[in-house]
């Protein structure tokens, strides 16, 4: 399939799409009474069913007294990402992207959520090791946060590190929910030593907002190592045929109309203002629902010192980040190069339409500078240990993606082994027995690239496209089309923990799994 952006905005199935003036009546909604069916799966609403005890300690647990330590509110408001684009969508605290919370290792906090909204919500804190009860997946048996009631909940952050909170609805075809809103922020938890000497810190959120559904395909010829695994391809491709034949067509993607970092869209906020000399340190998220995004600064490099914050082996210089979905780079710039620069996305349709922000030097004036970066392939091995090669586990988990093409109302069914995820059965599920160290061999049978997130736990890249390699430890990574990838992880945490896509359309139509670690 050709990957390129060239249907952006297209109409290919009748869809009404909405022109830049009917933005605040455009969501989900609006393409659900376009006649887009509610493919909600029942996980959504669902409170009780197998494996939904889990948390239930928790509402029998003694009151948790004393003033919190923060209040997140989640409801619908409006936010001006520029002059001519106010989109309506639920935020955090009426915000986007919500309050940056600034947690301690280990220091207890109690956190009030408060849901202003008439749908149940879960509020997921992405790359913590968490209880199930506070985690924030129904999956894993996380009480939902009640329509219009709240929640009380405490926990004790950590592993200190970039992370952040979003909600972990499944969304399917309601383009309103999930994280097609603008349900995330960022939480920093204060490390005991910080990756590499900065003047100071940045948190930029990218995200974009309206979306739509469209056949678009995503660029994805930028992962490092290339290799496949044989015959993954030519499997797929007999599989998309027969489908074809059936008369399927390929699934739904989302697409967006509006693209931000922090919320506003490229020149339409203040602007990232430096001194020449300064090293800023740039704590970037990826919160888009289903697109990887890249970045890159004109004239200057990043020196990558952490990937979904933990520190990597290897701190290194690139020309361009590329942040799969729920994915984190800290990166440091030696800004050295005076002038106002465009840090933007390096696809032009995206970047042109929002997807950047303007770095200006103290003293500089003008227009902000594009230019395009040298072709960069990214690798996640070039911040490895050199030469490295992790431990043998104790054990190794098989895991083979496959889609089945327009297999469940109109989008792409994703399963693992053969088998969609479903709230019903609770499967696919893995036991894990407590201690042991395990490897996931991921084998992906699809052209999209996935970017694979598991929960309460890091794992540690241990192979990319059949290449060993050690050190990088993360909570999501990119599993490269037709490629092969394996994650080591410590199951060390009691109770069911989520592995998912964090493609918000590939989990809600099949990509999880559930570890059950007794
Ligand atoms: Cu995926």
């Amino acid at each position: 399939m050709a990957k390129n952006r060239h249907d952006r905005g297209q109409n290919r199935r009748g869809l009404n799409l909405p022109n830049r003036r009917d933005l605040l009546w455009f969501g989900g909604t609006a393409l659900l009474a376009a006649g887009v069916a509610d493919a909600r799966p029942a996980g959504a609403a669902a409170h009780s069913g197998p494996g939904m005890g889990a948390g239930s300690s928790t509402t029998t647990a003694p009151p948790i007294r004393g003033a919190a330590d923060h209040t997140i509110r989640i409801g619908t408001g409006v936010i001006e990402l520029g002059p001519d684009a106010a989109v309506s969508t639920r935020l955090y605290n009426g915000q986007f992207p919500g309050p940056l919370l600034r947690l301690t290792e280990g220091r207890r906090v109690v956190v009030d959520i408060h849901n202003d909204t008439d749908t149940p919500e879960q509020l997921h804190w992405h790359g913590q090791f968490l209880p199930v009860d506070v985690d924030g997946a129904a999956e894993e048996g996380t009480p939902f946060i009640p329509p219009r009631g709240s929640r009380r909940i405490a926990f004790a952050p950590g592993p200190a590190g970039f992370r952040f909170y979003h909600t972990h609805l499944t969304a399917g075809a309601d383009l309103s929910l999930g994280l097609y809103s603008g349900e995330a922020g960022p939480v920093y938890i204060e490390p005991r030593r910080e990756p590499g000497a900065y003047d100071r810190e940045v948190f930029l959120t990218l995200k974009e907002f309206g979306p739509y559904l469209s056949h678009m395909e995503m660029p994805a010829d930028f992962l490092a190592p290339t290799g496949e695994v044989p015959g993954l391809r030519a499997a797929a491709k007999e599989a998309t045929l027969a489908a074809l034949r059936q008369g399927r067509q390929p699934g739904y993607e989302p697409a967006y109309q509006f693209f931000s970092i922090n919320g506003r869209m490229l020149g339409h906020g203040e602007p990232i203002r430096v001194k020449a000399g300064e090293r800023v340190m740039l704590h970037v998220l990826n919160a888009s629902a289903s697109e990887i995004r890249s970045l890159a600064l004109p004239g200057h490099v990043f020196r990558v010192v952490a990937l979904d914050g933990n520190p990597v082996p290897i701190p290194a210089e690139v020309p361009v980040l590329w942040l799969g979905t729920a994915e984190r780079v800290s990166a440091i710039v030696e800004m050295n190069q005076p002038g106002v620069w465009v840090l933007g996305d390096v696809i032009d349709d995206d970047r042109t339409r929002g997807m950047g922000i303007v770095v200006e030097y103290a003293g500089s004036k003008g227009e902000a500078q594009w230019r395009k970066p040298p072709d960069f392939r990214w690798d996640y091995r070039r911040f490895a240990k050199p030469a490295g090669s992790a431990a043998p586990p104790d054990d190794t988990i098989e895991m083979a993606i496959a889609a089945r093409v327009g297999g469940r109302d109109g989008f792409d069914e994703f399963t693992i082994n053969g088998v969609p995820f479903s709230m019903e059965t609770m499967e696919p599920r893995f036991r894990l027995t407590r201690g042991r160290r395990y490897r996931l061999h991921l084998r992906n049978g699809t052209d999209d690239v996935h970017p694979v997130h598991l929960h309460r736990h890091s794992f540690e890249i241990t192979g990319l496209a059949g290449q060993p390699t050690a050190g990088i430890v993360k909570d999501v990574a990119m599993l490269g089309g037709f490629q092969e990838m394996t994650l080591d992880f410590t199951a060390d945490q009691p109770g069911l923990s989520l592995f998912h896509c964090h493609m918000q359309q590939h989990m809600d139509f099949g990509f999880m799994a559930l570890f059950d670690c007794a």
